[in-house]
């Protein structure tokens, strides 16, 4: 069976954000056809470009045997199953839990309801801190290596704190 290495970025600023986080990644262990590769330590940041708590942020490496878009609705799925909602007009709204596809392997795609890569998961150090725990040697687009990526983005104001390990597998 065909298979592709897919990015996961998770997010959630409300209600118990470390754990609907260990419920998201092994819902998405279960999901027919995917399992759990690697999944990033927790990290903790204020919000970027939005108001509301601090956010929680990880990032989980997965096999999948389904395509890009088959993946992303299985994956909104798990949002609303955790109380996402989508305020009317409002950017950027605080989230009980944002799944966002970062890569789905080489897939290069822009379509309405999915861009791949992530177009803004470059400029994003609560993206790029937990992926580079688990993909040291990924670059950007642009052959910039994540660790100088992130240093970069550090440098410019971006703070982002490991607060402990997250994989819910042990
Ligand atoms: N869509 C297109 N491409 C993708 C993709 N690669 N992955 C479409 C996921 N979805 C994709 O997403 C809006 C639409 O984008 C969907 O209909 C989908 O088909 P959404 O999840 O409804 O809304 P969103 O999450 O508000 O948008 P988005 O684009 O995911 O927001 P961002 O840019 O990810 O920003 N600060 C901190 N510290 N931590 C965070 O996690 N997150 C955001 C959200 C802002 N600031 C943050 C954080
Ligand atoms: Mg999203």
């Amino acid at each position: 069976m065909q298979h592709e290495q897919a990015l996961v970025g998770l997010g959630a600023n409300l209600g118990d954000a470390a754990a609907t986080l260990r419920a998201a990644l092994l819902e998405l262990d279960a999901l027919q056809g995917c399992s759990l590769l690697r999944v990033s330590g927790l990290w903790r940041s204020a919000p970027v470009d939005a108001g509301g708590p601090d956010y929680c942020n990880a990032v989980a490496e997965l096999r999948c045997e389904h395509g890009a878009e088959e993946l992303l609705r299985r994956m909104q799925h798990i949002e609303s199953r955790h109380g996402r909602v989508r305020p009317q007009g409002v950017r950027n709204a605080p989230r009980t839990l944002d799944l966002d596809l970062l890569c789905f392997g080489e897939l290069r795609l822009q379509l309405d309801r999915l861009t791949l890569p992530h177009p803004r998961m470059h400029e994003r150090a609560f993206v790029l801190a937990p992926l580079a725990e688990i993909r040291p040697d990924w670059c950007l687009p642009d052959g910039e290596a994540i660790a100088d990526a992130l240093r970069r983005l550090r440098e410019a104001g971006q703070q982002v704190q490991r607060i402990g390990p997250l994989d819910p597998r042990g």
